[in-house]
This record gives structure tokens, C-alpha cells and sequence, in this order.
């Protein structure tokens, strides 16, 4: 039988889920757990570089896991898994640590905005989140990796760090190829057309969470941003809009000149209408299989448990590698 390529994305717990994290990444884990080898976890460890209640992160993790089911991901197909579980994750972050510049951690924009967000909490792990990040990937040999546009230049750093440790030690990991849909890569904040969507922004408005009820979702799509232009179009100048237009065309796979050639002449409050309409009705779908999925305890914790069983089957045998190649002494090997 033919082997198949891997794929590995991680989703932090770290707030209620967005349409961002749904359209920019975990849309597309649902197409892709057919064709490739599907690790798809929760990024709790990733999670407390910003300051987590730990009652909520717990709450938090298993939220995201049925929603992980409720919109489609078969943990047949795929093992589904939260990081902390896999302690591999964390044997290899110490050692890509030792081959991670400073100078490059220190350029990445993620850092730069979240430090600035935190500054009473400048910690080290907030630092080192891409090495942890290029820890998870690299411990699976993933061959693709979905990510949203944000991740782009963490996903450099691991491919960075898999080609130094390839050449200071000897061939041992695949170099992963991003996987990022351009139209759905960057959704952007509906009070804000130049910030990103963000599910720890403080402004609740500002993004439309995957749980948000009906008249929430109508409310928020209602108040978007756009602009006084009254010219229903698809350009740089009408970001807000743009943004909108960008969102509807996920959802409804449709091209942004079709949407335009439709609305056209329309006024911004119908094609809002609309486009809320659209957005409630996948949402109610994927609300009503995650409120079976999230009383059901009993089988989210089984398929964690097979989910970090087959993780592990895989990471154990990696980080035997990593081990020997660095030059730990292991008992019984030479
Ligand atoms: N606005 C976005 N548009 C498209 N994709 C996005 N992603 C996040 N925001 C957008 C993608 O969602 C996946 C999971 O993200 P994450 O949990 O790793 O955290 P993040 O990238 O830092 O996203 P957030 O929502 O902004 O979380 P917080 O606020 O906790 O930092 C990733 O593949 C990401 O690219």
C-alpha cells in the first residue's frame, strides 16, 4: 500500500474559536483527512505563553475537540489529540531549542505583537513558542502543515530548523511545506480591517465566534466596519467590505467578481443580511453536533486516549532518533 503523506495543524485553546480559525484553518483539516496521515491537536502547552484561568483552558481544550467532530473530522481518520498528552512535544522543543537563534525568535511578528500586548508577562516560553511550534510538526515528519497566513513565518522557522539540524547531525527530518488557501488565509477583524480576526481579541465584536447564536452572528455581520463609499466593489481602498466579500466567498465557494456582479448596485445592509444568513446556517449545523458531542465526556476522553496513543506511536520513535543523533547515551544501545 502506498504511504501517505502526513499533515499536522494545532489549534490553541486559548479563547472561543472564530470564523478565522474555522475558514483559515480547520475547514480545510476536514478535506484533507481522506487523502493524507491526519494529526490534528489541541495546543494547550502553546496556550499559557499568555496568562490562561486554568478552569477555562481546561473547559477550553475539550471545547475544541467537539468542535473538531462537529465539523466533520472522523477520529477514525484522524488521530485527534491534546499536545500535553504527548510529552515527545516537549523532548524535542528542548532540542530544537539549542539550535534556535535568538536573533531569528526575536523577528517573528507574533512575538513582537503578543509582547506588547503582555508586557507584565514577558515570558521566555512566549519567546520560544515557534521552536515549541516547529517541535510539533518536525515530530511527525509532517509533509504539509494548514495554517492561516499568521503562522507563514513560524512555519519558515521550522523549516529552518529542520534543514540545521539535518546538516549539523545527518538526514532525520522532512522539511514541511505550508499549506495555506490564499482567499480564507487572513480574516481580518470586523472593527478592524487591518487587524486579524483574533479569538483573545478584547473587543467581543470584533470577531464572530463559531458558537455564536443566530441574532449574535446578525448583530456583529450588522456592524461590521466598511466604509461611506456606497459602491458595492472588491478593491484595496474597502478593506471592511473586501474583508466581507472574502467571507462570504469561503463560505459559499463562490470568486469575489461573482459577488460583486450579484450585489452590485445593492446596498451594504442587504448583502450583510445575506451574508449573516449564510454564516448562521453553517454555524447552526456544526453548533447542533457540537452540543452532542460536548455532553458526552465519556467519548471525547476515549478518542483523546486513542488519538495520543497513535500520536505517540509515532513521536516515541522520532525522539529515539533525536536522542541517538544528538548523542544522548541510551542504556542498552551502543
Ligand atoms: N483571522 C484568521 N484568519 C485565518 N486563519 C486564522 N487563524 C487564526 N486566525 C486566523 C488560523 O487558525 C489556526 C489556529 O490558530 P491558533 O489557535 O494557533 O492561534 P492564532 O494563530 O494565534 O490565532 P488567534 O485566533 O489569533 O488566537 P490567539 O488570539 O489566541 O492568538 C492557525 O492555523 C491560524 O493560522
Amino acid at each position: 500500500m502506498e504511504k501517505k503523506n502526513t499533515v499536522l495543524s494545532l489549534v490553541q485553546p486559548s479563547g472561543n474559536l472564530t470564523i478565522g480559525n474555522y475558514l483559515g484553518a480547520m475547514k480545510n483539516f476536514v478535506d484533507l483527512q481522506d487523502e493524507y496521515d491526519c494529526y490534528f491537536g489541541v495546543a494547550d502547552l502553546h496556550s499559557i505563553t499568555v496568562p490562561q484561568v486554568p478552569k477555562d483552558l481546561r473547559r477550553r481544550t475539550k471545547e475544541v475537540v467537539a468542535l473538531y467532530l462537529a465539523i466533520g473530522l472522523d477520529p477514525e481518520k484522524v488521530s485527534v489529540f491534546v499536545q500535553s498528552h504527548v510529552e515527545e512535544h516537549l523532548k524535542l522543543y528542548w532540542v530544537l531549542n539549542s539550535i534556535s537563534y535568538m536573533g531569528q525568535l526575536s523577528r517573528m511578528t507574533q512575538f513582537k505583537d503578543k509582547s506588547q500586548k503582555n508586557e507584565e508577562n514577558l515570558n521566555a516560553a512566549l519567546f520560544t513558542y515557534p521552536t515549541l511550534m516547529a517541535a510539533d510538526i518536525l515530530l511527525y515528519n509532517s509533509d504539509y502543515v494548514p495554517v492561516g497566513e499568521d503562522q507563514r513565518q513560524h512555519l519558515e522557522l521550522a523549516r529552518d530548523l529542520a534543514d540545521r539540524f539535518n546538516h549539523r547531525y545527518s538526514d532525520t527530518f522532512q522539511v514541511p511545506e505550508p499549506l495555506i488557501i490564499k482567499s480564507t488565509s487572513k480574516i481580518m477583524s470586523l472593527r478592524n480591517p487591518d487587524a486579524k480576526m483574533s479569538k483573545s481579541d478584547v473587543d467581543v465584536n470584533a470577531s464572530i465566534y463559531i458558537l455564536d447564536p443566530p441574532e449574535v452572528i446578525l448583530k456583529k455581520v450588522k456592524g461590521a466596519v466598511t466604509d461611506s463609499l456606497a459602491n458595492f466593489d472588491y478593491n484595496d481602498e474597502q478593506k471592511g467590505l473586501r474583508n466581507l466579500i472574502d467571507i462570504y466567498c469561503a463560505f459559499e465557494k463562490v470568486s469575489p467578481e461573482e459577488v460583486v456582479e450579484k450585489y452590485k448596485g445593492e446596498s451594504y445592509a442587504k448583502f450583510k443580511e445575506d451574508l449573516a444568513q449564510i454564516i448562521i446556517t453553517e454555524m447552526s449545523q456544526i453548533q447542533e453536533k457540537y452540543n452532542e458531542f460536548i455532553s458526552n465526556t465519556q467519548l471525547l476522553d476515549t478518542i483523546l486516549e486513542n488519538g495520543r496513543d497513535r500520536a505517540r506511536n509515532k513521536a516515541y520513535r522520532m525522539i529515539d532518533k533525536v536522542y541517538r543523533k544528538v548523542g544522548f547515551y541510551q542504556l542498552g544501545k551502543k
